[in-house]
């Protein structure tokens, strides 16, 4: 078959982040011998003309469109990015009346809300890689029912198959960064610098209340191939000069024997590069630091979301104050930039415990400092039960716009406390 495959992203907040996961998706269709054309919106200066002539050139069976953010996380400047999606499928639905198939991590946050909020046939929920030729397929024969993790009408009701992850290396192909222009993205520069990103594995086992990462990757880690994720970054660095990358695994240090492989494969290609990844400070020893300091990474988020014990156990991220004090020596300890992201106004949370997660990363001095208050409530997590047990949103609200959770003892103070926090800190940014 042909399809279009359109990647919607053109925000570039802190960083225009390389669209991997249409990668994968792009590379997976063309494994399984469909004829694939991709377009980027990120660098589009007219997404509208551009789309017209691909239609018009191309003639696809079918669009795939990636929806990257459906909002900004943001409580305090909320935009909630369907508005423009909806823009961009009115206008394929005007220029053709060929199936679109939505997917991304935007659109697994609310399937069912994304899919009727943009009226468009179908979705896929989870990975791409062996579910959007298993739809292609059933767009033939109607039975949507088999296809894992989709979204589809049946009468007035829209319907979500279960999913199913990818288990081998076999199903999970490499992503094709020739459909992207990577250079682009390697050198545009945000308030971060420009990357490409890789993936060495999807899955979390942490239990953090907030996040719908485990329902939709699940809640075990799945490894790729070391070998072949790092053969991508040596092509990438051979053929085209990419010098930066960015590690997306929801958390890189775990399982640790997996991240220590992989830094050894990338010391093994001897390669001039330099990487940064996510790291949670729970896991990880002296040998795993010294590895990555060796392998070029030069950055990692802590991911520590504050700086107090109890808010740290409320939020259930699994570490303690101390393998934070741990994860910072030993990054500095290996040349390794570290950044510290609090996100404030979890349960629990006060001006007290504020203050000393402000104080407790003061003394952590680290390379960046990320202030949010807010926490977006997405379905399916423990904080959406936590917020509707406190009455903290409507009954009937379905969370597709951004809620969010803030602690009611710190919900009139937080704003200009943090604005105060950031005055005279360098490297510090809300
Ligand atoms: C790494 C990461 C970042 C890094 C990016 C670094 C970089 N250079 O790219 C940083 C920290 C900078 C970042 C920033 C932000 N991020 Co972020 N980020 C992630 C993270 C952890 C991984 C993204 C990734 O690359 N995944 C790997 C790929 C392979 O997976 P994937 O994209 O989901 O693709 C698969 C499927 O979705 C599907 N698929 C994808 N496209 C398509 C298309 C079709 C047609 C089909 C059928 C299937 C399909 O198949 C793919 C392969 O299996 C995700 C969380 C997560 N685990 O997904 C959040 C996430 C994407 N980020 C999110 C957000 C909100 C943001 C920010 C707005 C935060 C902020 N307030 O600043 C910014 C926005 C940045 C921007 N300019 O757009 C949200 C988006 C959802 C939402 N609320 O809208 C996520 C989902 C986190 C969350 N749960 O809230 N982010
Ligand atoms: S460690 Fe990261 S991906 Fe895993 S549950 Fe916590 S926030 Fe989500």
């Amino acid at each position: 078959m042909k399809v279009l495959l359109i990647s919607e992203n053109s925000n570039t907040r802190l960083v225009a982040p390389f669209p991997l996961g249409l990668a994968f998706v792009s590379g997976s269709l063309r494994h399984f011998g469909h004829e694939v054309v991709v377009l980027d919106f990120m660098f589009l200066a007219d997404w509208k003309e551009r789309l017209r002539t691909t239609l018009r050139d191309f003639r696809p069976d079918a669009v795939g469109l990636s929806l990257r953010n459906i909002d900004n996380q943001d409580m305090s400047n909320p935009i909630f990015f369907l508005t423009n999606h909806l823009d961009i499928v009115s206008e394929i639905r005007r220029l053709t009346n060929v199936p679109v198939i939505i997917g991304g991590s935007g659109f697994n946050i609310h399937p069912v809300g994304c899919l009727r909020f943009l009226g468009a046939d179908l979705g896929i929920c989870g990975e791409g890689e062996a579910a959007l030729p298993m739809l292609l397929d059933a767009l033939q024969d109607g039975k949507f029912e088999k296809v894992p993790g989709a979204v589809w009408k049946k009468d007035d009701q829209i319907i979500i198959n279960d999913l199913r992850y990818l288990s081998g290396d076999e199903q999970w192909s490499s992503p094709a960064y020739g459909d992207f222009d990577v250079t682009a993205y390697h050198e545009f520069s945000s308030e971060l610098p420009g990357c490409i990103t890789v993936q060495s594995k999807r899955g979390c086992h942490m239990k953090c209340i907030y996040c719908s990462t485990p329902l939709l990757e699940g809640k075990h880690c799945r490894s790729r191939d070391l070998h072949r994720c790092v053969s991508e970054m040596v092509a990438l660095n051979a053929e085209k000069n990419i010098q930066r990358f960015y590690v997306v695994d929801n958390v890189f240090n775990f399982p640790l024997t997996q991240a220590k492989d992989f830094c050894r494969e990338l010391i093994a290609q001897d390669l001039k590069i330099s990487w940064q990844a996510i790291l949670n400070p729970a896991f990880g020893d002296e040998e795993l630091f010294a590895l990555m300091g060796r392998s070029g990474c030069r950055f990692i988020s802590l991911g520590n979301e504050s700086g107090h014990e109890l808010i740290l156990r409320n939020l259930r991220k699994g570490f303690t104050l101390n393998n934070v004090r741990k994860a910072a020596r030993l990054a500095r300890a290996n040349g390794i930039k570290y950044g510290c992201f609090l996100l404030f106004g979890g349960p629990g949370e006060t001006q007290e415990t504020v203050t000393q997660s402000i104080e407790f990363v003061d003394k952590l001095s680290p390379d960046l400092v990320m202030l949010k208050a807010g926490i977006r409530i997405y379905p399916g997590t423990q904080l959406e039960s936590i917020a509707r047990d406190e009455g903290m949103i409507e009954p009937d609200e379905d969370l597709l716009h951004p809620v969010f959770y803030l602690s009611p003892a710190i919900r009139e103070w937080i704003g200009g406390y943090m604005k105060d926090a950031v005055v005279n800190r360098r490297n510090w940014k809300i």
